[in-house]
């Protein structure tokens, strides 16, 4: 693992590169996510690599569904597990509703069970996964993202689809599920079809969405209901377009 010090000025991004090519190695991500995650990282770059406002206003409507949820899911694929396992099990550990469950765009049942294991090491239990729990299709949808564990987001109200691709986010729409994402491309198929769209870096919106779950704890139902109903995910999309557009100075 390349060492990386912290006087390093691209320390952090860094980093997380460093995750996602150890996530290669250990068999947990798909050559494609290196992909992916460029991509990414050129978008947090011209967002200036920090949480808008509009991402705020999305992460507390976030937290709103899913403590309102019966049965909530945050769906697992190879870059969400390498990049942010601790993140993950946090989010359980302070709503224990929340249920893990692995869902891969390139199929392999070798990698969903290290998936698995890869999380149960960071001490997630009980994690789901289409190769060892019984799964049903998600209907619209030929390839592999269809598989719905039954306990898990099959049986969800609510599911949390970070790094997702665009058509399985529209089939979960249109089976009636609240569908939340973190997507750092507002523009992307997932982020306009999504209940509520994220648009910030993984690992700087799980942190928050995590604090946001713990103060609103003991918010009233009907106050978080009340929340959700003034929400505007086109108008946030709008205002990220908007940043991306104009450009952010260099911090
Ligand atoms: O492990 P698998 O087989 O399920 O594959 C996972 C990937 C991510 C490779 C697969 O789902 C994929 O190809 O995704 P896409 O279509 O490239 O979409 C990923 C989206 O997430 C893109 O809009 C990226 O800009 C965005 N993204 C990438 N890295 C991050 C991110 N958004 C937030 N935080 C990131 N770190």
């Amino acid at each position: 693992m390349t060492h990386v010090p912290d006087s390093h000025p691209r320390a952090l991004s860094l980093r997380l590169r460093e995750r996602l090519v150890q996530g290669l190695r250990l068999g947990i991500t798909s050559e494609a996510g290196l992909i992916a995650h460029g991509r990414g990282e050129a978008l947090d770059y011209l967002l200036g690599e920090r949480t808008h406002d509009f991402a705020e206003q999305a992460i507390g409507v976030a937290a709103a569904f899913i403590l309102l949820a019966t049965h909530p899911v945050v769906s697992v694929n190879g870059n969400v597990a390498a990049l942010a396992a601790d993140a993950l099990v946090a989010l359980v550990e302070r709503c224990p509703a929340i249920r893990l469950e692995v869902n891969l765009f390139h199929a392999s049942d070798e990698r969903e069970r290290r998936i698995a294991s890869h999380l149960a090491r960071h001490g997630a239990s009980n994690v789901l996964h289409p190769s060892e729990h019984p799964w049903e299709p998600l209907p619209r949808l030929e390839h592999n993202r269809q598989k719905m564990c039954r306990d898990g987001i099959a049986a969800a109200d609510v599911v949390l689809v970070p790094l997702e691709d665009g058509d399985r986010c529209g089939a979960l729409v249109a089976s009636g599920r609240r569908v939340i994402t973190i997507d750092l491309n507002p523009l992307s198929r997932t982020a306009q079809r999504a209940h509520v769209t994220i648009v910030d870096e993984l690992t700087r919106a799980l942190p928050r969405l995590h604090t946001q779950l713990a103060s609103d704890q003991a918010t009233a139902r009907e106050s978080l209901a009340e929340r959700i109903e003034r929400y505007d995910n086109a108008l946030q999309l709008r205002r990220a377009v908007a940043v991306l557009r104009a450009g952010v100075s260099p911090s």
